[in-house]
């Protein structure tokens, strides 16, 4: 009886380092999650250089975001918190490009006033 006890014990250390280890890997997971669904704040200037007029959201993967009056306007743009990719046209047509960082000069990309729709990438 005494044995069964000791092993009993050492049987019940084991589910609790395993069950907190599990947890652990859980709450990485859902960090994960969080991190994939996270947004990228992007801003698209009317002009080289970061100037003129601004259309600014925070695009993520999933959800259709067309850049609305700005349509056909951006000449540079700034990205942060992680990549997108611009497009051509509507509902991620046309060609693309993916910018996880800002570029000053949209047209040393052949993307010059053309962008119409994006997401996170
Ligand atoms: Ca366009």
């Amino acid at each position: 009886m005494k044995i069964f006890g000791k092993w009993l014990a050492v049987c019940m250390a084991v589910v609790t380092v395993f069950s907190l280890g599990f947890s652990s890997v859980s709450a990485a997971e859902a960090t994960d999650d969080v991190n994939t669904n996270a947004c990228v704040n992007v801003t698209l200037y009317e002009h080289i250089n970061y100037g003129g007029r601004t259309w600014s959201a925070c695009v993520d993967s999933a959800g259709y975001r067309g850049v609305g009056w700005f349509n056909d306007m951006a000449s540079s743009l700034k990205v942060s918190g992680g990549c997108v990719r611009v497009f051509e046209h509507a509902y991620w047509g046309g060609r693309s490009l993916r910018f996880c960082q800002g570029s000053p000069d949209l047209g040393s990309w052949g993307f010059n006033d053309m962008i119409t729709s994006l997401r996170a990438d």
